[in-house]
């Protein structure tokens, strides 16, 4: 049960995001360190004014697009990701094509099940990675994130990483796949590395995913080529960092 928060406080949104993480903690989803990750992007949220910005939507279009003209797309799924937006992931999958895949940096057992259940719990008819399924390794990966499933990340071609850490997303790429990272660190080496890199929170830009999803049902190939293939990920990244540089500066 959610601490109750009153509405109308003026961080309402933000202390029920927390409370969501310390449940999803309490309940063997979410590790200790991903509490501490959350704070890291508390900040630059705070520093984005906690909207999804221009250079985040441009990011989205190619993303969604990217995984609209995948062969074999697949999102990837931890601990922060899942307490904070199973339903939406699973939207996501259903309307991209993509596998579910979970993902762990500090992998159990009990971890991988639990949030193939909760996922499941929002729809998910299945879940890859989860035990056994795991059975593959990414090449030059020391990490647990090293363990994929043969049947997903491992022959994914395009490969959405919510909120990641840097080592897998640079090792992805040296596969030959298109990663895409939701980061609100524009400075991280996953936004630096990633093919696409959505600098915005999880909470806002997976919502925004699943409506852009629905929008391209009805777009020509070639436009949604145009979409994916037509960005530049440094340019936007630059953006991104000349956007929070103008907001600390507009305080002076
Ligand atoms: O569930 P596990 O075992 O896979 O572990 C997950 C964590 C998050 C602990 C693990 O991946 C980790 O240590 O991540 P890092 O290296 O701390 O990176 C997390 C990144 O996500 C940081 O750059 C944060 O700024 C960013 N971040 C945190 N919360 C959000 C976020 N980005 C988007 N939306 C958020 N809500």
């Amino acid at each position: 049960m959610l601490r109750n928060i009153p509405e109308n406080h003026p961080r309402a949104i933000s202390l029920q995001i927390r409370e969501l993480l310390v449940e999803g903690f309490r309940s063997g989803i979410v590790v200790e360190e991903g509490l501490i990750a959350h704070g890291r992007g508390e900040a630059f949220d705070y520093l984005i004014g906690e909207i999804t910005t221009k250079q985040a939507g441009t990011a989205m279009k190619s993303a969604v697009a990217l995984m609209m003209l995948a062969e074999r797309p697949v999102i990837s799924v931890n601990g922060n990701t899942a307490v904070l937006c199973a339903k939406g992931v699973v939207k996501l999958a259903e309307l991209t094509g993509a596998r579910i895949e979970v993902n762990l940096f500090y992998r159990t057992y009990e971890r991988e099940v639990a949030i193939e259940k909760l996922l499941k719990a929002n729809g998910a008819r299945e879940v890859y990675g989860v035990g056994s399924k795991a059975s593959a390794a990414i090449p030059e990966l020391m990490s647990d994130r090293r363990r994929v499933d043969p049947d997903g990340i491992y022959i994914a071609d395009v490969v959405l990483v919510p909120l990641e850490d840097g080592d897998r997303t640079e090792a992805l790429v040296k596969m030959k796949k298109k990663v895409i990272a939701i980061d609100l660190n524009p400075l991280s080496r996953t936004s630096q590395k990633a093919s696409v890199t959505i600098v915005d929170n999880v909470v806002r830009a997976i919502p925004k995913m699943v409506e852009l999803a629905k929008q391209f049902a009805h777009l020509q190939k070639s436009k949604l080529q145009k979409l994916a293939y037509g960005f530049d990920n440094t340019k936007n990244l630059e953006k991104s960092l000349q956007y929070i540089l103008q907001g600390l500066k507009s305080r002076d």
